[in-house]
């Protein structure tokens, strides 16, 4: 019989138990904390509070957080709490927002690490009658490694692709009768592309489910995903700061992302004042590790802009869901003053039937922003619109649709087909160019 979940005890234990469970492990975790790393010892110390302050849940608040930039002045070692010796692995950031962090693991972190991606695989519908292609990046980037060890624990026949190749990609896939793709989104999505453009069709395929994440993605993309690739496309969330992929993952509802709340507890702040918000708002959200060893960051906030809810799921899970973030707090573009995310461009264009390769230039020139969005044509509609000579009315119709979304007018540039480099891995959305002046 399909399983349903990978560990049934823990992921629909009821609330209460749960956080009795985080309150147990919270308190040890602070005194484990306080006593094996300097850095945030001091932290704590700064602020004035001593583990013994840190009595219940709801005392969290009152520790100290940690920023990217702590993890970038105490790099590498700063934030380590166990001697190498103990250590088994380290990753890295993939480096979106600037410097690089590592992460470190003991065999123990990895343990828990690859448990978390293997109840997402489950949740997407995953067994050990699976054969799970992992087309996320291999390396340092925790997407391949997490996923792979995931479908390991889950006893799925696993296909170590790494990204790109893309055609080898199809092939395999094709071939050794993948039924579950784990990669970016972005990538999906240009897999989905290739496999028109080699004359397969999504039927022609034994794919059932994909679980896309490392990067935002918005629901029009995940429904065109679903369409070209004939699956089921489910959400994964993660930061190699907190562990990687798995920090929390969509169940058969799809509407929204469960948080392993075993192992990590999750805030919401007003990103200006640090405030708690209650359940429901939309801010900043923030974790701590309640057993990890190596690398236990309390109160890390990601800058991803995010809402909690704990209203009871159809799929019997307890934990908590988080939205699908916005975006980064720093994915966010101000121009002529306005907050632009590139997640609502993207809604725009794929309601209006555009593909999802585009690209956003933002550049000063003289005081002014100027704002430009490439956007690419598919074969079909490129014909069309040439045919009709229909150009600068398609692109007058988008300028108001983005209008509409944005309160501001871009300039619209339709491009050729296949005129915008695709992503294997992260999409690269934005040049910011007034950064180089
Ligand atoms: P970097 O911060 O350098 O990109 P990571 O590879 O650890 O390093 O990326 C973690 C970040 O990726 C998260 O903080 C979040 O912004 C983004 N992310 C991960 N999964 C998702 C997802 N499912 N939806 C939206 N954003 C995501
Ligand atoms: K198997
Ligand atoms: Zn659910």
């Amino acid at each position: 019989m399909e399983k349903k979940y990978f560990q049934p005890e823990i992921e629909t234990m009821p609330v209460e138990e749960i956080k009795k469970l985080q309150e147990e492990k919270l308190l040890k975790q602070v005194k484990y904390v306080y006593e094996n790393n300097k850095y945030y010892k001091k932290l704590m110390d700064e602020k004035g509070v001593k583990p013994e302050d840190i009595k219940c849940l709801a005392d969290l608040s009152k520790l100290p957080f940690l920023t990217k930039n702590d993890l970038r002045e105490a790099y590498p070692y700063g934030l380590l709490s166990r001697p190498l010796s103990d250590c088994v692995r380290i990753h890295s950031t993939s480096g979106t927002t600037g410097k690089r962090v590592v992460a470190f693991y003991t065999q123990n972190d990895i343990d828990i690490w690859e448990e978390c991606c293997a109840r997402a695989i489950v949740a997407a519908g995953g067994s050990e009658n699976d054969v799970c292609q992992v087309a996320y990046g291999y390396g340092l980037f925790t997407g391949g490694a997490g996923l792979h060890g995931g479908s390991h624990k889950v006893g799925c026949l696993t296909l170590p692709m790494s990204s790109g190749n893309t055609e080898r990609q199809v092939q395999f896939m094709q071939d050794l009768d993948a039924t579950i793709l784990c990669c970016t989104p972005s990538y999906a999505a240009y897999i989905g592309e290739k496999i028109e453009e080699m004359g397969i069709k999504p039927e022609d395929l034994k794919l059932k489910a994909g679980i896309f994440g490392a990067e935002p993605w918005t629901e029009e993309m995940r429904r065109s995903i679903e369409k070209s690739l004939g699956i089921k496309a489910y959400d994964i969330y993660g930061l190699t700061e907190i562990s990687g992929p798995g920090v929390s993952f969509e169940c058969e509802a799809q509407s929204g992302m469960h948080i392993n709340e075993d192992h990590f507890i999750a805030e919401i702040i007003d990103p200006e004042t640090g405030e708690v918000l209650p359940e429901g708002q939309e801010g900043e959200l923030v974790f701590s590790s309640i057993d990890k060893e190596a690398f236990p960051l309390l109160r890390y906030r990601t800058r991803d802009l995010c809402v909690l809810t704990r209203e009871k799921c159809s799929c019997g899970r307890t934990h908590v869901k988080m939205c699908k973030p916005k975006g980064r707090s720093d994915d966010m573009l101000i121009i002529r003053g306005v907050n632009v995310f590139p997640s609502q461009i993207e809604t725009v264009l794929l309601k209006k039937g555009y593909t999802p390769n585009y690209q956003i230039i933002v550049d000063r020139i003289g005081n002014e922003d100027t704002f430009d969005i490439n956007v690419e044509l598919s074969e079909e509609n490129y014909k069309k619109i040439h045919a009709a000579d229909n150009e600068e009315a398609s692109e007058r119709d988008l300028v108001n649709a983005m209008k509409t979304m944005l309160g501001i007018r871009p300039k619209i540039h339709l491009l050729a087909p296949k005129s915008i480099v695709r992503s294997e891995g992260k999409a690269v959305r934005t040049i910011d160019k007034r950064k180089l002046h």
